[in-house]
């Protein structure tokens, strides 16, 4: 992007792109400049070190780590640099991202990751966003309009649902019931 990058989504494996963007989709949506790259803790560590202890004289306010399975990527930066880091737990093949989820989640005293739901990117985006909405009066009115948008999707949610219960019920067709057995003469 032309404009100084203020929010880092890296992710341990491009195969991880596809959860990740959706933290990029927001972030476009709401005009804030970042930077993608992937960045994996296990097969590149010194790069993955240099990277975060890097990120904040960089200009980065930021920084969300999605990975998968053993997903050590977030804590790892976290450990590296001042910087407030979310956690976005990829879900892979197995366990659901239950693996993914734990190994993020379950930092040690002193060393924070914020992590979100199991493939919830979007959400890293929007926190992010609201991290830097707090030094950005501009940015913060425009989160404050996107949650009256939501209310406002979620009251008309309630309306169809209100219109559509208020409808006659139709009779539904019942299945044919099976005839009372004739007590049999004795034989
Ligand atoms: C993790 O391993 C990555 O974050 C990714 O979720 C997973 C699989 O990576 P690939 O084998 O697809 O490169 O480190």
């Amino acid at each position: 992007m032309a404009s100084q990058p203020q929010v880092s989504v890296v992710m341990g494996s491009d195969s991880d792109w596809p959860v990740m963007s959706a933290a990029v989709t927001v972030l476009e949506e709401f005009g804030v400049p970042w930077e993608a790259d992937v960045v994996s803790a296990h097969r590149m560590p010194r790069d993955m070190i240099a990277y975060g202890s890097a990120a904040a004289d960089r200009g980065i306010a930021v920084i969300i780590a999605g990975a998968g399975g053993a997903a050590h990527l977030p804590g790892m930066l976290a450990s590296v640099t001042p910087l407030p880091v979310i956690g976005v737990p990829v879900p892979l093949a197995h366990l659901d991202g239950l693996d993914s989820l734990l190994s993020i989640v379950q930092m040690p005293a002193g060393i924070p990751v914020a992590t979100v739901a199991v493939g919830g990117a979007r959400n890293a985006g929007l926190l992010a966003i609201r991290i830097l909405a707090t030094a950005d009066a501009s940015l913060r009115q425009r989160m404050t309009s996107f949650q009256e948008d939501l209310r406002a999707t979620a009251q008309s949610k309630g309306a169809a649902l209100q219109a559509r219960l208020s409808q006659p019920q139709q009779p539904q067709p019942q299945p044919p019931q099976p005839q009372p057995q004739q007590p049999q003469p004795p034989q």
